[in-house]
């Protein structure tokens, strides 16, 4: 990914699912009028996931990705259906493909119950068309044929035509444009009005950031969490001052007036909290990007988790991607000193980088995650949820970072729904 694309992790998200040779792949080129993804009359044809960005108008930065078919079999096979299922966790929004000719199968049935079961808005898309006989309308969703010119985008509407059906031929790309149409208008909107910082900006604001640069720091360039921050702050109409961790001091002594906030790299927090007077407002980098993807109280409970540590105990240090060696640093070799020296114990520690995630999770005693800046909202949502579920506490680097050097409070304090949560927190925990 360049720094002109949108990240992936803020497109929305369109999985295309259903049997082998359902045309899937073949809907994914007559969207992207490309030939994205190889089509063929031989079944089982895609056997990965395939992900393609675009702009796609009228809807904006979307990743579209195609899937193996959901009936493939062998234990191969099996393998593959798994694969193209784990892509539901970040979906935003789902396309079932169906050979209009054959009528929804099993498989097809079972997909849409998880669906709904998920809530996730989706399209069944009836293709081949062209050698349809009649029978083709199929399940009991509403036609979307027709709607397609109405303007109504509230909520409600949302959920009453997920799961409608579209009619297309992708083959010579008839019903396209009409099924772009409707993917537009189904998707959800919350990740445009989400801020990451900007909600806590008024035009002209000061924010200081701090950003190291050592060894570790990725050559050439900022890392996404730093770009995406300073976006932020910028498209507020508010000023961001850029610093190292070595030159902190003298800027702040040099601005004219306090900033409003000092963002830092929770690597070097205690610093920036020795060098930040009291009453300026600090926070870092992965606390915003906790509170963006919406588990900010989930992650700063999680932390209390060390205080429970025993010898022996198993904690998971999971990253969302595999490239740049800063994170890697500190989730395998930093982190688990600063582990063990602030609870005094022995655990034994598990690393899970990339797109795989751990599905039992009962073995360990906590999960400390990265901020997560690579996987899209949805993604997160799902770990922070399977955590939660197998009753596993979970944290984020600077949030457990911010906690075992004592500057948590501190660094809680721009949010003032996350002071109240401690409040009551430490209420309960005390009665
Ligand atoms: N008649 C007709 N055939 C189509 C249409 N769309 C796709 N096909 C054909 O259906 C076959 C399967 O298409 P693919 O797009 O490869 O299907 P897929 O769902 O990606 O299949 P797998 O990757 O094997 O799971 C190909 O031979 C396509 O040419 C259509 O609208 N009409
Ligand atoms: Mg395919």
């Amino acid at each position: 990914m360049g720094m002109n694309q949108t990240p992936s992790s803020e497109r929305v998200h369109i999985g295309l699912f259903g049997r082998r040779n359902a045309g899937k792949s073949s809907v994914i080129n007559a969207i992207t009028n490309q030939d994205t993804a190889i089509v063929s009359e031989v079944r089982g044809t895609t056997t990965d996931p395939v992900y393609k960005s675009m702009e796609l108008l009228p809807l904006g930065p979307v990743v579209l990705i195609d899937t193996p078919g959901l009936d493939d079999e062998g234990e191969l096979g099996r393998l593959r259906v798994q694969k193209g299922l784990d892509v539901l966790r970040k979906t935003d929004i789902a396309l079932l493909i169906v050979d209009g000719s054959l009528g929804m199968s099993e498989e097809d049935e079972q997909l849409e119950e998880e669906l709904k079961k998920r809530g996730l808005p989706y399209l069944v898309v009836l293709n081949k068309t062209d050698i349809c006989t009649g029978k083709s309308s199929t399940g009991n969703g509403t036609d979307l044929a027709g709607l397609t010119g109405v303007r109504e985008d509230s909520a409600s509407w949302k959920a009453a035509h997920s799961g409608s059906r579209v009619r297309v031929r992708a083959r010579t790309g008839e019903g396209i444009t009409e099924l772009k149409e409707c993917l537009a208008r189904l998707v959800p909107e919350k990740s445009s009005v989400k801020r990451l910082v900007g909600d806590l900006l008024e035009p002209l604001d000061l924010v200081m950031l701090v950003v190291p640069i050592d060894k570790a720091a990725p050559k050439g360039r900022l890392i996404l969490p730093q770009q995406q921050t300073i976006r932020d702050v910028l498209e507020s109409g508010a000023i961001s001052v850029v610093t190292r961790d070595t030159e902190l001091k003298s800027a702040l002594s040099r601005l004219a007036e306090p900033p409003k906030l000092v963002i830092t790299d929770s690597q070097v927090f205690e610093q920036a909290d020795r060098d930040t007077p009291e009453n300026i407002l600090l926070t870092s980098f992965s606390i915003l990007f906790a509170r963006y993807k919406g588990n900010l109280a989930q992650t700063v409970r999680g932390a209390g988790a060390l205080e429970t540590l025993q010898d022996g105990d198993r904690i998971l240090i999971s990253e969302g991607c595999t490239h740049h060696r800063q994170c890697n640093d500190i989730g395998t070799v930093k982190l688990p000193h600063w582990i063990q020296e602030y609870t005094g114990k022995k655990p034994e520690f598990d690393f899970t980088s990339g797109a795989g995630f751990e599905r039992d999770l009962k073995k360990y005693h906590m999960i400390v995650h990265c901020g997560g800046c690579m996987l899209n909202e949805q993604e997160m949502q799902y770990r922070f949820g399977e955590a939660a579920a197998q009753g596993v506490p979970m944290t984020n680097y600077g949030i457990l970072i911010a906690y075992m050097k004592g500057i948590l409070k501190r660094s809680l304090q721009p949010f003032p729904e996350m002071a109240r949560l401690l409040k009551k927190d430490q209420k309960e925990n005390r009665t």
